[in-house]
């Protein structure tokens, strides 16, 4: 047996073919927290695997990530692959296992990555709770990347110009941020905050940069959108609170399901 985490990609993705009965796949979608909900309005459900049946994938810890992977075919007649849930490094199983959704998924054909997240907002001065940003570009805080050896990936436009000028044909009033991450779990100090914000960070969490590299190197096209559920620590006087990030999340999810099933058709 083969544990190369490509070859464990190239196996989950020829399981993913074989359920869907599909040769190949345009897109795929990660949805983050907040988003699972939005999942319904990207297209008719094709077929849909928990995450433990395929090679490589464990099933997620964090509430309100679904934990599994749902094939679709959109209203304009692309084909999508929705991951309902991701791994975050977090969770202490390594980068292979947080990236290996982006490699199953271009393993299976897809040349266009839409990866969402739920947020902290730097710039509550601009930011409201529950408004989605196109991420711009990012700085990686994780420590960790999931390139290992001398492949040197140009990062220049990580979060292509090209999709983010199609989303704001959509929704013009779409913004744009630089996503800060971190490892977690925990949320950020005051003080890291304040510093982010010097930085030129708008956005901060704990997903999305390694996928968003996984994918360069694979040569797909990045999407990356931000829910902001919160204004980062110390910037609201009010502690943060997971259960109100899930809550924000369901109460946008119909526009952020709006928004990305008319993406996915113009990719
Ligand atoms: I939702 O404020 C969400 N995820 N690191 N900080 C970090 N991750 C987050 C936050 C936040 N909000």
């Amino acid at each position: 047996m083969n544990n190369d985490p490509y070859t464990l990609a190239g196996e989950a993705a020829a399981a993913l073919r074989g359920a869907a009965g599909l040769d190949s796949f345009d897109v795929a979608l990660v949805m983050g927290s907040g988003w699972v909900p939005a999942a319904d309005a990207i297209g008719e459900t094709v077929s849909e695997i928990p995450f433990a049946d395929l090679p490589g994938f464990r099933a997620p810890a964090v509430a309100g990530h679904g934990g599994k992977i749902r094939a679709v075919r959109t209203a304009g007649g692309r084909t999508a692959l929705i991951f309902l849930g991701r791994t975050h490094l977090y969770e202490g199983l390594g980068v292979d296992a947080v990236v290996h959704g982006v490699r199953t998924a271009a393993a299976a054909g897809v040349r266009t990555l839409v990866l969402t997240n739920a947020a902290g907002g730097l710039r509550p001065e601009t930011q409201g709770v529950g408004d989605p940003v196109l991420i711009s570009d990012h700085i990686n805080l994780t420590g960790a990347n999931p390139i290992t050896g001398t492949t040197f990936i140009d990062l220049t436009e990580v979060y292509s110009r090209r999709l983010r000028d199609l989303v704001r044909e959509i929704d013009p009033s779409i913004a744009e941020g630089v996503y800060v991450a971190f490892r977690g779990p925990t949320y950020e100090t005051p003080a890291e905050i304040r510093m982010l914000r010097t930085l030129g960070g708008d956005l901060v969490g704990m997903s999305t940069v390694l996928e968003a590299i996984a994918a360069r190197e694979a040569g797909v096209e990045v999407l990356g959108v931000s829910l902001v559920t919160n204004p980062g620590a110390g910037l609201s006087g009010e502690p943060l609170d997971h259960e109100e990030v899930l809550e924000v999340g369901r109460a946008t999810a119909a526009r952020m399901g709006v928004l990305l099933a008319k993406a996915v058709d113009r990719l």
